[in-house]
């Protein structure tokens, strides 16, 4: 098992979710909610609007995301779907616990609130350098006040 914190189109209530909580790409036990411990810049880039982590530490904000275990089939499905390691390249992470909801483990060895774990994250070293320069967000919503909806690949032509 692997320990994957998602920030972007794949949290709850984003685009790709549905793809996170499929059982045909393996098996994904969403465990609570984090917070990156350094600063990012996330930006949401190109024509359709994705989301990126770019791998630039100390940068932006400290940002929010959802915290998933994942077994190897789900990770291979994940490295996949996002272009790993050409688009975005998996790396661990430290991520603060915000809320944690996984009752699966004997509480006294369940992560308690701030405390920190390490977790793979798709984030971008690959990425055009321009991309530095748009806005960061703390926490991606698809749906935002930006209007920067992204764009679903089976829509892209
Ligand atoms: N999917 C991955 C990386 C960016 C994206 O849209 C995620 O949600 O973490």
């Amino acid at each position: 098992m692997a320990r994957v914190f998602v920030y972007g189109t794949l949290k709850k209530g984003q685009p790709n979710y549905p793809h996170m909580i499929n059982g045909a790409h393996g098996t994904s036990l969403f465990q609570g909610r984090g917070l990156t411990v350094e600063k990012y810049p996330l930006v949401i880039a190109g024509k359709y609007n994705i989301p990126f982590l770019l791998n630039k530490p100390g940068i932006g904000h400290r940002v929010s995301g959802d915290i998933y275990s994942v077994d190897d089939q789900m990770l291979q499905f994940l490295d996949e779907f996002e272009s790993c390691p050409d688009m975005y390249q998996r790396a661990p992470m430290k991520i603060e616990v915000v809320e944690w909801e996984d009752k699966s483990s004997a509480p006294e060895v369940r992560p308690g609130v701030n405390s920190i774990l390490e977790c793979d994250v798709y984030s971008t070293s690959t990425y055009q350098p321009e991309w530095i320069h748009l806005p960061y967000y703390d926490n991606y919503d698809s749906f935002g006040k930006h209007k920067l909806e992204y764009v679903l690949r089976e829509s892209r032509n």
